[in-house]
């Protein structure tokens, strides 16, 4: 962030400091367990678990980076007990360039699983993805302002980046809601369960961009409200990307199923017996 850090009470550092270092921990378990659950597909749907991969890996290495501005840029001032800022900026671009590059896989990753019919795929990932890009390209310029008022800069971009989201959300309930009733019933249920995750995870992202308009002075940042939206932005990440490929992983093992791929989770094993 651009704005001037304020100073923070070590319950505050600490649990901002905390939540990144969880976030990176959960970010490589699922990486892992994403990698390895690829075996347990039919290889058709092995790519989805291989976006959603890509997606914590990339969360996981600007989760790092993250955490690591974020010990930077303050110190602990051992007279007052409490931490100060030390001069050296938190980059809050690693959270944005993150959901740049993640947020339109995140959209492809729910197309490809499920396997719409030949030529449509490649429209709806465009058009999710590219509305993915816009809206956060849009947040950007509000979340880095000084300015957090309503009816300024923050306000402003945080409108226009509705937009995009809104279009996302028009797409996801009507167009795939379609495709979403041709599937067999556990699969419908399955995918619908995803597509609300996201409607609710991703709604929460809006509502922690809004916590400086709300809840502290303008123009400047409060201690509550800048631990506030670090932890929001990092509860609501842990969930659209691990959490989210899970419910996908749940989708493509149940589709396997269906499709009469011996998903092999549950087979004995072979013994040797007389
Ligand atoms: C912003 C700015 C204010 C308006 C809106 C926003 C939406 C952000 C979203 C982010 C989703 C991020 C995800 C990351 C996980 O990988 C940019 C906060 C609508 C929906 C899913």
């Amino acid at each position: 962030m651009l704005q001037e850090l304020p100073t923070l009470s070590p319950a505050q550092y600490s649990l901002v400091y905390n939540m990144f270092s969880f976030t990176v921990a959960t970010m490589a378990a699922a990486f892992v367990f994403f990698v390895l659950a690829q075996k347990n597909l039919a290889p058709k749907y092995r790519i989805s678990m291989m976006v959603s991969a890509l997606v914590v890996f990339i969360a996981g290495y600007h989760y790092f980076r993250i955490f690591n501005s974020w010990e930077g840029a303050y110190a602990l001032n051992q007279s007052m007990g409490a931490y100060e800022p030390t001069g050296e900026p938190f980059n809050d671009a690693y959270r944005y360039v993150d959901w740049l590059l993640t947020v339109p896989l995140l959209t492809v990753e729910l197309v490809l699983v499920m396997d719409l019919p030949k030529g449509e795929s490649g429209w709806m990932a465009f058009k999710l993805g590219f509305a993915a890009a816009l809206m956060i390209a849009l947040g950007y310029p509000g979340e880095i302002s000084g300015d957090a008022s309503f009816f300024g800069t923050r306000g402003l971009w945080g409108f226009l980046s509705t937009l995009p989201f809104l279009y996302l959300l028009y797409v996801l309930f009507t167009e795939l809601g379609d495709t979403i009733q041709k599937q067999s019933s556990e699969v419908a249920t399955l995918l619908g369960n995803a597509r609300l995750l996201l409607l609710f995870t991703w709604g929460f992202y809006p509502l922690v961009y809004m916590v400086p308009m709300a809840f502290s002075g303008y123009p400047t940042e409060t201690p509550g409200t800048i631990a506030a939206i670090q932890v929001g932005y990092t509860i609501a990440d842990v969930l659209a990307k691990a959490g989210y490929g899970v419910l996908i992983y749940n989708i493509a093992r149940q589709k396997s199923i269906e499709e009469g791929f011996d998903v092999g989770e549950y087979s004995e094993p072979v013994t040797a017996s007389a």
